[in-house]
């Protein structure tokens, strides 16, 4: 088996061809990426080259992305851009990426006739209720609220298209929250790990009141490969763990966990749009396809991300002041 892997050097995707290179010994894998300064060939640092190969590449090439789709078998598409308060600030890479990105990809599996499956997210179905038990289901009505998620629903429903229409061998799924190593530190709890191992105060943002419904990235990924494998073509998937907390809980949380005061943090201006609360039924997954995830402690999960941040400070404090100026012009 040859697998394509794009975006293989950004967060869930090097964590996705960490977990394929230890539970699939026989695969070969090729990760494509554009390097963007979310990327990093660090986070495949230690793998054995006759296994893992990388491309330097943009999946809006098409002549880059066709050649590598196909010299493979199938693919998996985690390249997008992915930060909500980025794509506040500037949305075209976020439409030229996830959306004309991944209409490249789909030409190219199209034209050589190979599986594909797409990564996307819980946010294309907007917010629920902060005191509401709804969860997120594959039912729920689309309803994108940010740059980010519209352009991510954006490409869901290339993907649905291209699969009715053209016959593309494709399943898809969307994910809620993912933590764990390599993440990078823009986002909530990699930031605030390192705030605090910085002697910066942890943010939250508004009233901290936000819920974000937690998974570990290796259970994300041992979830994709069970899609990848046994799902059904044209099939959506929820991927969740029943993680859900509020912000607040979050944060204070990792200062216990540090072994700080939990409430030596600072409120910060809220997001523009900012979504209430994610949640996913993960039924589906866990009936049809037999998945369970493996981090369901999730303190246990979050104390051992921060030892990971502890530990491999050379990895992030090369982009820390750069992250902070940015924040800090956002009042955030
Ligand atoms: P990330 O930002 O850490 O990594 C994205 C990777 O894609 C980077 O390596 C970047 O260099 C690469 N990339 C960006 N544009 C590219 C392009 N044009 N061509 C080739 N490579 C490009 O993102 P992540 O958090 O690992 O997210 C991966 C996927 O999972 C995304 O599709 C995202 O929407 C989805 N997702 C993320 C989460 C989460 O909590 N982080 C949750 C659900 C779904
Ligand atoms: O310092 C912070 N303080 C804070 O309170 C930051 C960076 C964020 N927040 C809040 C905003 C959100 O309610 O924490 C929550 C999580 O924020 P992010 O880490 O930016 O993630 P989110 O906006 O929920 O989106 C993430 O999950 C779904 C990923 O970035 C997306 O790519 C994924 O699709």
């Amino acid at each position: 088996m040859r697998i394509l892997v794009t975006g293989g050097a950004g967060f869930i995707g090097s964590n996705f061809v960490r977990y394929v290179y230890k539970e699939r010994p026989d695969w070969h894998i090729t990760v494509i990426d554009k390097l963007t300064y979310a990327g990093n060939l660090k986070n495949l640092d230690g793998l054995d080259e006759s296994r893992v190969n990388f491309i330097k590449g943009d999946i809006c090439d098409e002549p880059a992305i066709e050649q590598a789709v196909a010299d493979s078998d199938t693919v998996v598409h985690f390249a997008a851009e992915t930060h909500v308060d980025n794509s506040i600030q500037g949305p075209w890479p976020f439409v030229e990426t996830n959306v004309i990105g991944t209409y490249r990809v789909l030409e190219a599996v199209r034209k050589s006739d190979k599986r594909l499956h797409h990564i996307s997210t819980d946010e294309v179905y907007g917010d629920l209720g902060l005191d509401s038990s709804e969860k997120f289901s594959e039912k729920s009505p689309y309803d994108p609220r940010s740059p980010y998620s519209s352009t991510k629903a954006g490409s869901d429903h290339l993907v649905r298209a291209w699969g009715h229409t053209y016959g593309v061998k494709a399943t898809i799924s969307n994910c809620s929250n993912n933590y764990g190593p390599y993440q990078h530190i823009e986002k909530v709890i990699p930031r605030n790990i390192t705030n605090i191992l910085t002697g910066i105060k942890p943010k939250l943002y508004g009233e901290g009141k936000n819920r974000r419904d937690w998974i570990h990235a290796e259970d994300h990924s041992s979830a994709v490969l069970a899609i990848l494998e046994n799902g059904k073509l044209g099939e959506t998937y929820m991927i969740g763990a029943d993680g859900e907390k509020d912000n607040k809980q979050l944060i204070q949380t990792i200062l216990e966990l540090m072994g700080k005061d939990p409430n030596d943090f600072e409120f910060v201006k809220d997001r523009p749009g900012h979504d209430l609360r994610y949640a996913i039924d993960a039924a589906k997954l866990r009936t049809e396809l037999g998945w369970a995830p493996k981090y369901t402690d999730f303190r246990e999960g979050l104390k051992q991300t921060i030892q990971w941040y502890t530990d491999n400070q050379d990895w992030w404090q090369p982009q820390k002041d750069e992250t902070e100026a940015k924040y800090k012009e956002l009042g955030r």
